[in-house]
């Protein structure tokens, strides 16, 4: 991949010993890729060289000028990636999946509605697939749509999604008035532990992306639990502060190290969160299942 200006908003997931990210790239020319990263240890990643393809693609009758912000989960025998595409005048969510991170194929592309910030959960629930997603309702100066809930959706097939309930709105004013989903949700014994972004828009001259996390209703997860009042990261670092889009701490990828047999995480688990910083680079922080939860308990 030649002329590399940015690399950022990775999902991320371990799957069969390895830890992978799959990049968002972008070119000199802005134009966007995806590619993929894998690791040992879940801090150094070599890149492979090549863009991902996801079979089926080009069958979509939309034109679509940039796939990104790919959310990962593991279900089944597959790895799903849940991605957001930019076509003329809305952003669809396409879900593809794979096993080995060499072959991708297309599974369904939603070519109604605009949406963004599309993640799957790793389980069923009441025998469906669930989503949360956040739908564009808000138009920005800039002519770009964004928004202020987070709905859950629910499918039979992974290709029809029907929205069910909001789960969680902006809270105008503070630190999240808009939001939408991060990682994936983790299942723990306090609920599903889900990492949202939360943009402040109220400070003159700058948009602050910062991340927060809530848990939702294992059985209903359309019933918000706890949620944290601050948020959890910030940009600080000058790398989080400057870039190609300032101020912008990104959720999108979350690497919990051990589970138990029923699939809850295990409170001493190390979480790794990785995000974009300033729309340019991919930062990660660590912390554990444990330390989220209590930040949405106690705040
Ligand atoms: C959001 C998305 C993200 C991006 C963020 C900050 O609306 O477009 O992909 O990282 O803005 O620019």
């Amino acid at each position: 991949m030649r002329d590399v200006s940015s690399v950022f908003n990775p999902g991320a997931i371990r799957w069969r010993g390895v830890d992978y990210l799959l990049l968002r790239v972008q070119t000199r020319g802005r134009k966007t890729v995806l590619m993929v990263a894998e690791s040992d240890d879940g801090e150094r990643f070599t890149v492979r060289p090549s863009v991902i393809e996801i079979d089926g693609l080009d069958s979509v009758s939309e034109t679509i000028y940039h796939i990104y912000d790919p959310r990962l989960t593991a279900l089944g025998e597959h790895v799903f990636v849940v991605f957001a595409a930019d076509v003329e005048g809305a952003c669809r969510l396409g879900i593809a999946r794979t096993q080995d991170f060499e072959r991708f194929e297309l599974v369904s592309f939603d070519d109604a509605g605009d949406t963004r910030n599309g993640v799957l959960f790793p389980e069923k629930i009441d025998g469906r697939y669930a989503r949360l997603e956040r739908p564009n309702r808000v138009a920005l100066d800039s002519g770009v749509t964004t928004g202020s809930e987070i709905v859950l959706s629910m499918s039979d097939n992974l290709i029809a999604w029907t929205p069910v309930a909001p789960v969680m709105a902006g809270r105008w004013h503070y630190w999240d008035e808009l939001i939408g989903s991060g990682p994936p949700p983790i299942k723990t014994h306090a609920g599903w532990l889900h990492i949202y972004h939360g943009v402040a828009t109220h400070l003159v001259g700058a948009n602050i992306y910062q991340a927060g996390a809530v848990l939702l209703d294992l059985h209903d997860p359309t019933k918000v639990v706890a949620r944290t009042e601050n948020n959890i990261l910030e940009p600080r670092e000058l790398y989080e502060h400057v870039g190609q889009v300032p101020n912008v701490v990104f959720p999108s990828g979350l690497i919990v190290d051990a589970f138990d047999d029923e699939g809850f995480a295990k409170p001493n688990a190390t979480a790794r969160l990785y995000y974009g910083a300033a729309d340019t680079v991919v930062g990660m922080a660590t912390t554990t299942v444990d330390e989220l939860i209590r930040a949405c308990l106690e705040d």
